[in-house]
């Protein structure tokens, strides 16, 4: 592999009261800061403009709001087109503990074609409907890629090897980026380190925003399971007369 070069991913959504902060925090810790815009409304737009004024970050707008992963799939192209063999991945609204980056860093050095997963320790401030939103996801991954591979495949804390997260091309667009990435990279044969770290729910004085829809997003991640539990059991049915795993970028597998 080449060198160990690595930036953050930050997507963002209407995040301008707590974008600075996870910026600034990032900006010592990786080479570069690619802040994905994901159609900000004006506080949100302007909050990351000041940050590309100041050459805290570098600003990717995307004109119309896509969802998260297809931001991070934007920071992804970026990251590789910049030469950046590795993506540290936070969410803008303040929530991961960006004192255990170094954590994660550290790991994806050592093992550069891991892919390393924040695995968060929640205190009171998490909302208990997410929770069991991530209970049930933890149960499908466990059915796509066994028992304690992933220890949790929501979290937005994490790292990726660049060319391998393109290869796994993952089609999520919304929430359901962030496990069907996990999974698919899991499948190509990408180790896994889950590193232990605290997630906390800000009060919306604070800054804390969730754009998390129970209903939709909830939905998408079901499809999204569904379609890989097709294919996995596809794959264990037909594995050697069809190729089980996408091996390539969408339409060249
Ligand atoms: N929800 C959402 N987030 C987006 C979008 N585009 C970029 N993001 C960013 O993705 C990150 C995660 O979004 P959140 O809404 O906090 O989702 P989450 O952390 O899974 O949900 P919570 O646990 O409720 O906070 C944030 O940095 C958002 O600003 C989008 O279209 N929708
Ligand atoms: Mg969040």
């Amino acid at each position: 592999m080449s060198a160990f070069r690595v930036c953050a991913i930050v997507p963002t959504y209407d995040n301008p009261l707590t974008i600075r902060a996870v910026v600034e925090q990032l900006v010592p810790l990786v080479e570069q800061v690619l802040v994905i815009d994901d159609g900000s409304a004006e506080p949100g737009r302007a909050a990351v403009d000041a940050l590309a004024a100041e050459g805290l970050a570098c600003v990717i707008h995307r004109e119309q709001n896509g969802g998260k992963g297809a931001a991070v799939k934007t920071g992804l192209v970026v990251a590789d087109e910049a030469g950046f063999s590795h993506a540290l991945q936070v969410d803008a609204d303040l929530q991961h503990d960006l004192a255990d980056a170094p954590k994660l860093l550290e790991a994806a050095r050592n093992q550069p074609t891991a892919l390393v997963l924040g695995d968060p320790r929640y205190d009171d401030s998490a909302p208990s409907a997410r929770r069991v939103g991530r209970r049930i996801t933890t149960f499908w991954i466990r059915m796509e890629t066994g028992a304690g591979v992933i220890g949790d495949a929501m979290c937005g804390f994490r790292v990726y090897p660049v060319r391998a997260a393109l290869r796994a091309a993952p089609r999520g667009d919304a929430m359901d980026f962030d496990p069907e990435i996990a999974v698919r990279m899991v499948w190509s044969g990408a180790p896994v380190i889950n590193i232990p770290t605290n997630v906390r729910y800000l009060a919306a004085d604070e800054g804390g925003v969730s754009h998390f829809h129970a209903f939709r997003d909830n939905v998408w991640i079901s499809l999204m399971h569904s379609r890989l539990m097709f294919r996995k059991v596809m794959a264990f049915l037909f594995g050697a007369i069809i190729p089980p795993l996408r091996l390539g970028p969408r339409g060249q597998s």
